[in-house]
């Protein structure tokens, strides 16, 4: 299970991207693949360039959280220098473009969680955390980190307090993950091309399609905040809407999400 090899230049090889993934540094283990592109992002490193891991001892979720990242996942991080005015839709496009590359390398189907969760069957396999240093209007870095569970088993995610699971798990079998790697730059140099040169239209109705949130009784916490109600729809900005049983519908930024139902 654990004999899926990974180099920097096995993944490099495999690339026909234009911008993401211009340069692969890859580390069987490290603390959190977030925690060294900032580093490296803070240098000015060039756009593109992708720290892969396969464990991590400190990975880390929103808010504080932590995520697992035992041997045989998937551990990503990007650095790009968007434009302010798209940094709104990175959460869209990494999030579709993990789901997608899950679709296409396993045959499963994927749902998103609003803002940043990709289920399989309703369990999470595979989480998001964008963080960026934006001075006044300038964004002077974005780092994209995503982790996707692929060679682990049920055993190994025992620790996880939500339903969880990956993609060995679904598919019963071993995957390769240097597919799933290479799979899921493609869909992001894809996307965020797009991203570039149009208004980000496309990339939010694909997301907000696959979102599985959406029509569903909802449990929002949000700070301190806590909205229940149907989630009717997001905005293009990302923001989730909720309308209450009082009729009022209520905007919510950034939080998290239970179904109900
Ligand atoms: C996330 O946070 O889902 C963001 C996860 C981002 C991980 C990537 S890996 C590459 C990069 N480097 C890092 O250090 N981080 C990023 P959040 O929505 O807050 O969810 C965290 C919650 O997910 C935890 O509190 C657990 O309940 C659950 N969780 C932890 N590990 C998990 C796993 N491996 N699979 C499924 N759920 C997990």
């Amino acid at each position: 299970m654990k004999e899926d090899f990974l180099s920097s230049a096995l993944i490099q090889n495999d690339l026909d991207t234009r911008i993401i993934g211009r340069k692969i540094h890859y580390f069987q283990s490290v603390t959190s693949t977030n925690e060294l592109a900032k580093q490296e992002a803070g240098q000015q490193t060039p756009e593109g360039i992708v720290i892969v891991a396969g464990q991590q001892t400190q990975g880390r979720g929103r808010l504080k959280r932590s995520w697992l990242t035992p041997e045989g996942n998937i551990a990503l991080s990007v650095i790009l220098y968007p434009d302010i005015s798209i940094v709104k839709y990175l959460i869209m496009m990494a999030s579709l473009a993990a789901a997608l590359s899950i679709t296409s390398v396993t045959g499963l189907e994927t749902r998103i969680k609003w803002p940043n969760d990709v289920l399989i069957k309703g369990r999470k396999v595979c989480g998001i955390l964008i963080e960026t240093d934006i001075r006044t209007d300038k964004v002077n870095y974005a780092v994209i980190g995503i982790g996707i569970n692929v060679n682990i088993g049920t055993e190994e995610l025992s620790g996880v307090q939500t339903a969880a699971t990956s993609l060995s798990i679904e598919t019963s079998g071993e995957l390769s993950r240097l597919k799933v790697i290479t799979e899921l730059l493609r869909e992001m140099d894809r996307l965020y091309i797009s991203l570039s040169s149009s208004s980000g239209g496309e990339v939010y109705e694909e997301w907000r399609d696959r979102l599985v949130t959406l029509g569903s009784e909802v449990r929002v916490t949000a700070g301190n905040t806590v909205y229940e109600g149907i989630a009717e729809s997001v905005d293009p900005d990302g923001s989730l809407l909720v309308r209450g049983s009082d009729g009022k519908l209520n905007r919510v930024v950034a939080g998290d999400v239970t179904l109900r139902r």
